[in-house]
């Protein structure tokens, strides 16, 4: 090794200080955290600061990130955490909307909620506990970044656990290509005739649809579709709409300019 390569390499180590995180944010599992405790700001400056960042004030999802989210207050500055009671009156919610899956409430502090005490810090007295305060406080915060694509599971369309009642379309082409046939990966059932594989309108034109009823409200990061297994037939662009108030509405662009996906070039990709 050269010495501009080792030079380099050093260099290297000293602005990456944690793999896959931007310099000065820590990563923890899948999330980077900053956090701040020189500088002291209401919950609604903390959650701008966060955002100005590229992040959220911190959402604690199980006790691992609250254990590690008390070691980053140091155990001297009491610090924002992203709950607040203002999203719904009534229950606590994270703020980006979403319910609690995990909570370490100081003792008592869930059900006693004084008038403003709208929001919710990691307390140094109480261990890093919870406890809800006066969202107008001037204190230390942790924003996170976190990768919303890394806790992706499948809605269930491939593995069955939405079932066949779930997958209705506008028109079905034969017994053979019902609706529910259009699954992933679809593996013929031996009791439905020889042949079959996917889903297939009756007609070939624009305006056919398939539709999944997912059961319950739930955030779609991505799509994946595929060709008819026996045959060269495939779909290549569609359109997704969605529908939780009885309105149906098409997905856009960051434009408003109808977005269309897909594109399959071949049979499987
Ligand atoms: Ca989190």
């Amino acid at each position: 090794m050269d010495l501009r390569m080792l030079i380099f390499v050093l260099v290297t180590l000293a602005v990456t200080p944690t793999e896959g995180c931007e310099a000065h944010w820590e990563k923890f599992k899948e999330s980077c955290y900053f956090a701040y405790q020189y500088q002291m700001y209401t919950y609604d400056e903390a959650k701008t600061v966060c955002a100005g960042k590229g992040g959220a004030l911190l959402t604690i999802n199980d006790v691992d990130e609250n254990l590690y989210a008390r070691g980053l207050t140091r155990d001297a500055v009491d610090m924002w955490i992203g709950l607040t009671y203002r999203l719904n009156e009534d229950e606590w919610r994270w703020d980006n909307g979403l319910q609690l899956s995990y909570e370490c409430w100081a003792r008592r502090e869930r059900t006693v909620r004084h008038g403003t005490e709208d929001c919710v810090i990691l307390s140094v007295a109480n261990h890093g506990q919870w406890k809800a305060v006066d969202c107008s406080k001037h204190l230390g915060f942790i924003c996170e970044k976190t990768n919303e694509h890394c806790n992706v599971v499948a809605v269930g369309v491939e593995s069955g656990a939405i079932p066949d009642s779930q997958m209705t379309a506008s028109s079905n082409f034969n017994a053979k290509h019902m609706s529910f046939q259009g699954r992933l990966n679809y593996q013929r059932p031996d009791d439905l005739p020889a042949g079959s594989s996917a889903w297939s309108s009756k007609s070939l034109d624009v305006g056919q649809w398939l539709q999944i009823d997912l059961g319950y409200a739930r955030k779609i990061v991505r799509v994946a579709t595929q060709g008819r297994a026996d045959v060269y037939q495939w779909v290549k662009t569609f359109k997704l709409s969605y529908d939780d108030d009885g309105t149906w509405t098409d997905i856009i662009d960051c434009n408003d300019f109808l977005r269309f996906f897909g594109g399959m070039l071949t049979k499987t990709q």
